[in-house]
């Protein structure tokens, strides 16, 4: 007799596991929808290959990304901040390749597109240093036929050029951008606000105005 009422309290209990667990169902259904919506079908590109990743040697950060033809990945490159990769040294260049792979054509940011053999940095850096595979650049297919330059080819890191008459063009998808490093606000140096100044002007105005009435004072007692 003594436990009937607590058997009776525990059925209301088991009524409502089912609906407890419906709800955490439904709840992470939901969060699940929410995420795969924020995550997908706005961007211009399906996937990023690589998230952001820091050069400790020069802070700047770098992606690999799969975005189509050069122009196109330079496009999405502006898009997110930042230019194909300029490689400014045989040290970023080996990074490049330690960090990417050696063995996949990438776009870098190197063309000839304005002038014919003058290659410039589409970022505007100077040209630095070079590392084109042995023959390259030759515009292979013609004069001015192969503006654009890809590396890794023929041995890791090296780069390539290759225009849209090049068999290669089409199959070539990803590229590295490079974003560089955030340069630093300067500290404002402390000064003095213009509500200080008042307050400072204020309180010598007064300092004088009490000096001069106590000296008024003192003259005529
Ligand atoms: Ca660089
Ligand atoms: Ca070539």
């Amino acid at each position: 007799m003594r436990y009937a009422p607590e058997i009776s309290r525990s059925k209301p209990t088991c009524g409502k596991q089912p609906s407890i667990a419906w709800m955490l169902l439904t709840i992470f259904l939901l969060l699940l929808s929410l995420g795969r919506s924020a995550a997908g079908p706005t961007r211009l590109f399906a996937a990023d290959l690589s998230d952001w990743i820091t050069n400790p040697s020069n802070g700047n950060l770098y992606k690999l990304i799969q975005c189509g033809a050069w122009s196109a990945c330079e496009v999405e490159a502006l898009s997110q901040g930042s230019h194909l990769v300029t490689v400014n040294n045989a040290s970023e260049q080996s990074w490049l390749v330690t960090t990417f792979g050696g063995g996949e054509l990438f776009w870098i940011g190197f063309t000839d597109q304005a002038v014919n053999g003058t290659w410039q940095w589409i970022s505007g850096q100077p040209v630095t240093y070079t590392n084109w595979a042995s023959g390259e650049p030759n515009d292979f297919w013609g004069p001015a036929s192969e503006n654009w330059a890809a590396m890794n080819w023929s041995s890791p890191g090296r780069w390539v050029d290759f225009g849209p008459v090049s068999p290669e063009w089409s199959s070539i998808t990803k590229a590295i951008i490079e974003q560089l490093a955030p340069t630093p606000t300067p500290t404002p140096i402390p000064g003095v606000s213009s509500i200080g100044l008042a307050i400072m002007a204020g309180v010598m105005l007064g300092t004088f105005l009490w000096f001069s009435r106590s000296k008024k004072r003192s003259v005529c007692d």
